[in-house]
Protein backbone atom coordinates (compact mmCIF):
# COMPACT_ATOMS: atom_id res chain seq x y z
CA UNK A 1 0.00 0.00 0.00
CA UNK A 2 1.08 3.86 -0.65
CA UNK A 3 2.27 5.36 2.54
CA UNK A 4 -0.86 7.65 4.23
CA UNK A 5 -1.59 11.22 3.26
CA UNK A 6 -2.81 12.94 6.01
CA UNK A 7 -4.15 16.50 5.36
CA UNK A 8 -5.17 18.77 8.40
CA UNK A 9 -8.12 20.67 8.54
CA UNK A 10 -7.46 23.41 10.94
CA UNK A 11 -9.64 25.91 10.63
CA UNK A 12 -12.86 25.93 8.64
CA UNK A 13 -15.71 28.67 8.37
CA UNK A 14 -17.58 27.14 10.75
CA UNK A 15 -16.26 26.55 14.47
CA UNK A 16 -15.73 29.28 16.24
CA UNK A 17 -14.01 29.87 19.40
CA UNK A 18 -17.88 29.22 21.11
CA UNK A 19 -16.94 25.92 20.05
CA UNK A 20 -13.34 25.50 21.09
CA UNK A 21 -10.54 27.97 22.00
CA UNK A 22 -8.42 26.02 20.00
CA UNK A 23 -9.71 26.99 17.03
CA UNK A 24 -7.73 29.66 15.09
CA UNK A 25 -8.55 32.64 13.97
CA UNK A 26 -5.27 35.34 14.10
CA UNK A 27 -2.36 34.92 11.78
CA UNK A 28 -0.16 33.67 14.33
CA UNK A 29 -2.77 30.96 15.80
CA UNK A 30 -3.37 29.76 12.41
CA UNK A 31 1.05 29.06 12.02
CA UNK A 32 0.61 27.58 15.56
CA UNK A 33 -2.24 25.02 14.35
CA UNK A 34 -0.61 24.61 11.30
CA UNK A 35 2.91 23.84 12.79
CA UNK A 36 1.55 21.48 15.66
CA UNK A 37 -0.58 19.58 12.78
CA UNK A 38 2.52 19.38 10.43
CA UNK A 39 5.06 18.65 13.18
CA UNK A 40 2.77 15.50 14.23
CA UNK A 41 2.60 14.38 10.71
CA UNK A 42 -0.22 15.91 9.04
CA UNK A 43 1.42 16.80 4.81
CA UNK A 44 -1.24 18.37 3.22
CA UNK A 45 -2.68 21.70 5.38
CA UNK A 46 -6.35 22.32 4.12
CA UNK A 47 -6.30 26.11 5.04
CA UNK A 48 -9.49 28.50 5.63
CA UNK A 49 -8.31 31.80 7.14
CA UNK A 50 -10.26 34.15 9.43
CA UNK A 51 -10.18 37.76 10.34
CA UNK A 52 -8.96 38.07 13.96
CA UNK A 53 -12.33 38.52 14.90
CA UNK A 54 -13.17 35.12 13.65
CA UNK A 55 -14.87 36.17 10.28
CA UNK A 56 -14.62 33.34 7.70
CA UNK A 57 -12.73 35.70 4.71
CA UNK A 58 -11.30 34.48 1.02
CA UNK A 59 -9.48 37.51 0.84
CA UNK A 60 -6.14 36.93 -1.32
CA UNK A 61 -4.68 39.28 1.28
CA UNK A 62 -5.12 37.49 4.18
CA UNK A 63 -4.65 33.84 2.58
CA UNK A 64 -1.41 35.14 1.48
CA UNK A 65 0.11 36.25 5.13
CA UNK A 66 -0.92 32.90 6.48
CA UNK A 67 0.41 30.94 3.58
CA UNK A 68 3.89 32.82 3.79
CA UNK A 69 3.98 32.66 7.73
CA UNK A 70 3.03 29.06 7.56
CA UNK A 71 5.64 28.34 4.94
CA UNK A 72 8.40 30.10 6.92
CA UNK A 73 7.44 26.99 9.59
CA UNK A 74 6.79 24.22 7.74
CA UNK A 75 8.82 25.14 4.48
CA UNK A 76 7.82 21.68 2.59
CA UNK A 77 3.79 21.41 3.39
CA UNK A 78 1.37 21.31 0.78
CA UNK A 79 -0.80 24.20 1.92
CA UNK A 80 -4.32 23.65 0.32
CA UNK A 81 -6.34 26.59 0.40
CA UNK A 82 -10.40 26.33 0.39
CA UNK A 83 -12.43 27.49 -2.46
CA UNK A 84 -15.06 26.74 -0.46
CA UNK A 85 -15.12 29.35 1.25
CA UNK A 86 -18.33 29.93 4.01
CA UNK A 87 -21.84 29.51 2.67
CA UNK A 88 -23.42 32.47 0.63
CA UNK A 89 -19.68 33.89 -0.74
CA UNK A 90 -20.02 34.24 -4.53
CA UNK A 91 -17.90 32.10 -6.63
CA UNK A 92 -14.99 35.20 -7.09
CA UNK A 93 -14.94 36.17 -3.62
CA UNK A 94 -13.96 31.86 -3.31
CA UNK A 95 -11.80 32.13 -5.82
CA UNK A 96 -9.43 34.39 -4.88
CA UNK A 97 -6.64 32.05 -3.35
CA UNK A 98 -6.13 30.37 -6.48
CA UNK A 99 -5.02 34.20 -7.97
CA UNK A 100 -1.74 32.93 -6.38
CA UNK A 101 1.33 30.80 -6.20
CA UNK A 102 -0.27 27.65 -4.74
CA UNK A 103 -0.08 24.39 -5.58
CA UNK A 104 -3.47 22.69 -4.46
CA UNK A 105 -6.92 23.91 -3.46
CA UNK A 106 -10.14 22.64 -3.01
CA UNK A 107 -12.73 22.07 -5.91
CA UNK A 108 -16.42 21.33 -4.54
CA UNK A 109 -18.50 19.08 -6.56
CA UNK A 110 -22.19 19.85 -5.56
CA UNK A 111 -24.54 21.59 -4.08
CA UNK A 112 -25.83 20.15 -0.37
CA UNK A 113 -28.17 21.56 2.38
CA UNK A 114 -25.52 22.31 5.55
CA UNK A 115 -27.70 22.66 8.66
CA UNK A 116 -30.31 24.49 9.53
CA UNK A 117 -31.18 27.25 6.86
CA UNK A 118 -27.85 26.71 5.14
CA UNK A 119 -27.43 25.74 1.43
CA UNK A 120 -23.91 25.18 0.26
CA UNK A 121 -24.44 26.14 -3.64
CA UNK A 122 -22.22 24.79 -6.85
CA UNK A 123 -24.15 24.54 -9.47
CA UNK A 124 -22.85 22.60 -12.28
CA UNK A 125 -21.98 25.43 -14.39
CA UNK A 126 -20.03 27.02 -11.19
CA UNK A 127 -18.45 23.77 -10.95
CA UNK A 128 -16.95 23.94 -14.78
CA UNK A 129 -16.20 28.01 -13.73
CA UNK A 130 -14.01 26.84 -10.63
CA UNK A 131 -12.43 23.55 -12.95
CA UNK A 132 -11.55 25.77 -15.35
CA UNK A 133 -9.86 28.32 -13.24
CA UNK A 134 -7.69 26.22 -10.99
CA UNK A 135 -6.34 23.46 -13.60
CA UNK A 136 -5.66 26.46 -15.99
CA UNK A 137 -3.50 27.57 -13.18
CA UNK A 138 -1.62 24.52 -12.86
CA UNK A 139 -3.42 23.69 -9.40
CA UNK A 140 -3.89 20.76 -8.16
CA UNK A 141 -7.72 19.80 -7.30
CA UNK A 142 -9.01 18.34 -4.48
CA UNK A 143 -12.39 16.78 -5.66
CA UNK A 144 -14.40 17.70 -2.42
CA UNK A 145 -17.45 14.82 -2.36
CA UNK A 146 -20.30 15.69 0.31
CA UNK A 147 -22.57 12.51 -1.54
CA UNK A 148 -22.47 10.09 -4.49
CA UNK A 149 -24.28 12.50 -7.22
CA UNK A 150 -20.78 14.39 -6.64
CA UNK A 151 -18.88 12.20 -8.08
CA UNK A 152 -20.97 11.15 -10.85
CA UNK A 153 -20.64 15.06 -10.88
CA UNK A 154 -17.05 14.41 -11.78
CA UNK A 155 -17.17 11.46 -13.89
CA UNK A 156 -19.57 13.20 -16.49
CA UNK A 157 -17.11 16.31 -16.37
CA UNK A 158 -14.16 13.87 -16.86
CA UNK A 159 -15.97 12.56 -19.87
CA UNK A 160 -16.52 15.69 -21.68
CA UNK A 161 -12.44 16.71 -20.52
CA UNK A 162 -13.46 19.24 -18.22
CA UNK A 163 -12.06 17.89 -14.79
CA UNK A 164 -8.22 16.28 -15.90
CA UNK A 165 -6.76 13.40 -14.18
CA UNK A 166 -5.54 11.92 -12.41
CA UNK A 167 -8.12 12.98 -9.93
CA UNK A 168 -8.08 12.92 -5.71
CA UNK A 169 -11.11 12.91 -4.32
CA UNK A 170 -11.73 13.90 -0.99
CA UNK A 171 -15.09 11.82 0.72
CA UNK A 172 -16.55 14.54 3.08
CA UNK A 173 -18.84 12.82 5.30
CA UNK A 174 -21.31 13.24 8.26
CA UNK A 175 -22.77 16.75 7.18
CA UNK A 176 -26.42 17.74 8.40
CA UNK A 177 -27.37 17.35 4.50
CA UNK A 178 -24.80 15.39 3.02
CA UNK A 179 -24.55 11.58 3.02
CA UNK A 180 -23.99 10.02 6.01
CA UNK A 181 -20.50 8.45 7.63
CA UNK A 182 -21.16 4.90 8.29
CA UNK A 183 -19.49 1.65 7.15
CA UNK A 184 -21.35 1.33 4.08
CA UNK A 185 -21.34 4.79 2.46
CA UNK A 186 -17.74 5.23 2.52
CA UNK A 187 -17.66 1.92 0.52
CA UNK A 188 -19.79 2.49 -1.41
CA UNK A 189 -18.50 5.84 -2.54
CA UNK A 190 -15.06 4.15 -2.44
CA UNK A 191 -16.11 1.58 -4.84
CA UNK A 192 -17.64 4.48 -7.33
CA UNK A 193 -14.52 5.97 -7.96
CA UNK A 194 -12.94 5.88 -11.72
CA UNK A 195 -10.56 3.47 -11.88
CA UNK A 196 -6.54 4.84 -10.97
CA UNK A 197 -8.08 8.06 -8.69
CA UNK A 198 -6.24 8.62 -5.37
CA UNK A 199 -8.79 9.43 -2.02
CA UNK A 200 -9.33 10.57 1.09
CA UNK A 201 -11.45 10.65 3.78
CA UNK A 202 -12.58 13.24 6.25
CA UNK A 203 -15.70 12.18 8.96
CA UNK A 204 -17.28 15.09 10.29
CA UNK A 205 -18.01 14.57 14.43
CA UNK A 206 -18.26 11.31 15.53
CA UNK A 207 -17.60 9.80 11.83
CA UNK A 208 -13.64 11.22 12.22
CA UNK A 209 -11.81 8.33 13.41
CA UNK A 210 -14.25 5.44 12.21
CA UNK A 211 -13.60 6.40 8.55
CA UNK A 212 -9.89 6.84 9.29
CA UNK A 213 -9.43 3.58 10.37
CA UNK A 214 -11.67 2.22 7.08
CA UNK A 215 -9.39 4.84 5.10
CA UNK A 216 -6.16 3.41 6.17
CA UNK A 217 -7.27 -0.29 5.96
CA UNK A 218 -8.39 0.35 2.54
CA UNK A 219 -5.50 2.28 1.03
CA UNK A 220 -7.32 5.72 1.18
CA UNK A 221 -5.99 8.80 2.73
CA UNK A 222 -7.23 10.63 5.70
CA UNK A 223 -8.39 14.21 7.03
CA UNK A 224 -9.01 15.04 10.71
CA UNK A 225 -8.68 18.78 11.87
CA UNK A 226 -10.82 21.03 14.05
CA UNK A 227 -12.87 22.12 11.02
CA UNK A 228 -14.47 18.81 10.96
CA UNK A 229 -14.31 17.52 14.51
CA UNK A 230 -13.33 19.06 17.60
CA UNK A 231 -12.95 15.87 20.22
CA UNK A 232 -10.24 13.62 20.49
CA UNK A 233 -12.40 11.12 22.21
CA UNK A 234 -15.96 11.37 23.63
CA UNK A 235 -16.56 14.29 25.46
CA UNK A 236 -13.13 15.68 25.18
CA UNK A 237 -11.75 19.00 23.70
CA UNK A 238 -8.36 18.19 20.95
CA UNK A 239 -6.33 20.89 22.72
CA UNK A 240 -5.08 21.42 19.47
CA UNK A 241 -4.85 19.97 15.32
CA UNK A 242 -1.43 18.66 16.22
CA UNK A 243 -3.13 16.44 18.93
CA UNK A 244 -5.93 14.48 16.07
CA UNK A 245 -3.06 14.07 13.28
CA UNK A 246 -1.03 12.54 16.15
CA UNK A 247 -4.54 10.23 17.02
CA UNK A 248 -4.13 9.38 13.21
CA UNK A 249 0.05 8.36 13.18
CA UNK A 250 -1.28 6.13 16.41
CA UNK A 251 -3.43 4.25 13.79
CA UNK A 252 -1.44 4.16 11.04
CA UNK A 253 1.32 2.46 13.00
CA UNK A 254 -1.25 -0.11 14.45
CA UNK A 255 -2.64 -1.10 10.90
CA UNK A 256 1.22 -0.96 9.08
CA UNK A 257 0.41 2.01 7.01
CA UNK A 258 3.99 4.35 7.02
CA UNK A 259 3.27 8.21 7.00
CA UNK A 260 3.95 10.40 3.86
CA UNK A 261 5.93 12.94 3.93
CA UNK A 262 5.00 16.42 2.02
CA UNK A 263 7.04 15.58 -1.24
CA UNK A 264 5.69 11.61 -0.79
CA UNK A 265 2.22 13.22 -1.39
CA UNK A 266 3.46 15.04 -4.00
CA UNK A 267 4.58 12.20 -6.04
CA UNK A 268 1.19 9.72 -4.96
CA UNK A 269 -0.65 12.44 -6.00
CA UNK A 270 0.79 12.82 -9.67
CA UNK A 271 1.28 16.56 -8.59
CA UNK A 272 3.58 18.85 -10.97
CA UNK A 273 3.54 16.06 -13.70
N1 LIG B 1 -17.18 25.77 4.67
C1 LIG B 1 -17.98 24.96 3.80
C2 LIG B 1 -19.22 25.69 3.43
C3 LIG B 1 -14.02 23.55 1.16
O1 LIG B 1 -13.21 23.88 2.00
O2 LIG B 1 -13.76 23.47 -0.03
C4 LIG B 1 -17.26 24.55 2.58
C5 LIG B 1 -15.96 23.91 2.74
C6 LIG B 1 -15.45 23.21 1.54
O3 LIG B 1 -15.33 23.93 3.78
ZN1 LIG C 1 -12.90 23.39 4.13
Amino acid sequence: MEKLIITAAICGAEVTKDHTDAIPYTIEETVREAKAAYDAGAAIIHLHVREDDGTPTQSKERFLKAIEAIKKECPDVIVQPSTGGAVGMTVEERLQPTELDIEMCTLDCGTLNFGGDEIFVNTENEIIEFANRIQSRGIKPELECFEKGHIDMVKRLAKKGIIKGPMHFSFVLGVNGGQSGELRDFLFLKDSLPMGSTFSVAGVGRYEYPLAVASIIEGGHVRVGLEDNIYIRKGVLAKSNGQLVEKVVRLAFEFGREIATPDEARKILGMGE
